[in-house]
């Protein structure tokens, strides 16, 4: 910027149209996903940015409660554009705005699962994309609910270490790691046209998910996974929900379960990047934990995740007709 341009901190609360971007100093201001206004106004939102800051159904390592504020802070030093890949503005094309968090009682964890639904529905019900920032991976499952009540049977893109479908015998268990089992037993997910991606962990049973696990991955490289997911969900509905523990702990150190193996997080882009031309419902990214993140390392990953995935909605709109 020239220096006669005169820079507005805080654009979180002073800008007025829900399009475009301004710079600010990366470490200065009030911090939004990508510094997009800050507001509980759905009207004129094409997605809506929130965090569901919860921590308590993890089984291993807490601490994704401090994910969504990590995600927001690593968006502010992020470029808009990224011109070997998508060669415009994603904010040019979409209003995104950042609805903030979801609030839950952390003292009464029964009701959680109905709070995170509720606050999902409010948005989903409003006809605005969501796109979220956990929070454990337990959140996917009241937020596919609240996606799976509006359009049906989803698809699910699923990107992790675990395949999250572990049988407990307890069906009301709260927890991190069977959300997909229940969401499919409850048939809010059609499995047979969903996929797994970058699993290397122990998964006694598939429920019928297709799975691209990490060496499939490894071997085939992006174009041929893209190709697949793509072959798999068609064109239903599908939702996206990215673990940010399908990276090798090289790549997001910063996270509950971390396992060795799994993606870069070029091929994690490379794989994103070529997911074009699906009908998406709502996406999610998910187990960021910032106290056993290096240099907000894990953070970067997934604010670039998730910039990249509104890239990919913001291409598959295109640009906005002339005013
Ligand atoms: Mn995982």
């Amino acid at each position: 910027m020239s220096s006669e341009e005169e820079i507005e901190i805080d654009q979180a609360i002073i800008k007025k149209s829900l399009y475009g971007i301004t710079a600010e100093p990366t470490y200065s201001g009030v911090l939004s996903f990508m510094r997009r206004k800050y507001t509980k106004d759905l009207t004129g939102a094409d997605v809506a940015i929130s965090g569901v800051p919860l921590d308590l159904m993890v089984s291993n390592r807490p601490g994704t409660r401090f994910g969504p504020e990590a995600i927001r802070k690593a968006s502010a030093m992020l470029e808009t554009i990224h011109p070997y890949t998508w060669n415009f503005n994603p904010y040019d094309r979409l209003a995104v705005i950042d609805y903030g968090d979801c609030l839950f009682d952390h003292g009464k964890p029964a009701t959680i699962t109905d709070s995170i639904y509720k606050h999902a529905r409010k948005i989903v019900d409003a006809g605005v994309f969501m796109m979220t920032f956990g929070g454990d991976h337990f959140i996917s499952y009241p937020l596919i609910k609240a996606h799976a009540e509006k359009y049906g049977p989803l698809s699910l893109i699923h990107f992790d270490a675990h395949s999250d479908t572990w049988d407990y015998e307890d069906e009301d268990i709260h927890d991190h790691g069977n959300m997909f089992r229940r969401a499919y037993k409850e048939g809010l997910i059609n499995s047979k046209k969903s996929v797994q991606v970058g699993i290397r962990t122990k998964n006694p049973e598939t429920y019928g998910y297709n799975i691209l696990y990490a060496p499939w991955v490894h071997e085939n490289g992006p174009k041929s996974t893209v190709a697949e997911i793509k072959k798999i969900v068609g064109d239903n509905k599908t939702y996206l929900t990215f673990d940010i523990d399908c990276l090798d702990p090289a790549y997001a150190p910063g996270t509950g379960t971390p396992v060795m193996g799994g993606l870069t997080s070029y091929q994690a882009l490379e794989i994103i990047r070529g997911l074009t031309g699906i009908n998406y419902a709502g996406m999610d990214v998910v187990e960021v934990s910032p106290a056993y993140d290096h240099a907000n390392i894990t953070a970067i990953a997934a604010a670039t995740i998730a910039a990249d995935l509104l890239c990919v909605l913001a291409h598959d709109k295109g640009p906005l007709a002339d005013k």
